[in-house]
């Protein structure tokens, strides 16, 4: 039988601009063992992740980073899609706002220098620009990280732990603009003992994916 759905209580650590906060006992177990399986599946796919050219709005490599990132779809990783869906309800946004899985691995001493999530002009109009600025980021904890691996919020003297099934939220924009917030500075902490892996999930201020979106108001004979 199905276990019943009891996530964990919401931990506010910032109730606004930026708002971050923080779930844990996220995913139903059942879809967490259904991810965690999959993640395992795909893990020759990991490779040196990139960071958003400023030029081209494209990926490109930087010393920022010395984690890894996978390109893998909800299809890829199943109960994904449970993930995303459950962050949109948090949010109250559609889960179509929400973009492409992100999905990261930091072995011993890799870390992501702090920065931002949103886009500037330049990079978002090579980046879907009709559906608008990222507005929310909801990083979901795959492991435990036995030392180290700590989301760092550098603005803010924040520091969350890397926690299993754990997941962080945090807005982009000040409140109902699109407009970066700078105190949204954040990044990872070298991992010092263990290994770290997390799925980002970022949400524009408008529908991302059209074809999902149109296929959920014919589902509602909209
Ligand atoms: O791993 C973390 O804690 C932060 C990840 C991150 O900042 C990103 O992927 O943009």
């Amino acid at each position: 039988m199905n276990q019943p759905y009891k996530p964990g209580a919401v931990n506010i650590v910032s109730m606004t601009n930026p708002q971050i906060f923080y779930i844990d006992d996220f995913l139903p177990e059942e879809a967490m063992a259904t991810l965690e399986e999959n993640l395992g599946i795909h893990d020759d796919k990991f490779q040196k992740a990139g960071v958003v050219d400023a030029e081209t709005g494209g990926s490109t490599t930087s010393y920022l980073r010395s984690n890894k990132t996978a390109s893998l779809s909800y299809e890829d990783l199943g109960s994904a899609s449970v993930f995303r869906d459950l962050a949109a309800a948090v949010l109250r946004l559609h889960y179509t706002q929400a973009e492409h899985l992100s999905v990261i691995k930091y072995d011993l001493g890799e870390e992501y220098a702090p920065h931002h999530d949103c886009f500037t002009e330049k990079t978002l109009s090579a980046n879907t620009p009709e559906a608008g600025q990222r507005i929310f980021t909801a990083l979901l904890y795959c492991t435990d990280v036995k030392e180290g691996g700590q989301t760092i919020f550098p603005k803010l003297d924040i520091e969350i732990e890397a926690k299993r099934n754990r997941c962080v939220f945090f807005s982009l924009t000040h409140t109902g603009t699109g407009i970066q917030l700078d105190e949204t500075l954040h990044g990872s902490k070298p991992v010092i003992r263990g290994n770290k892996v997390a799925i980002n999930l970022w949400f524009r201020a408008h529908v991302y994916n059209a074809e999902e979106y149109q296929k959920s108001l014919d589902k509602k004979n909209v």
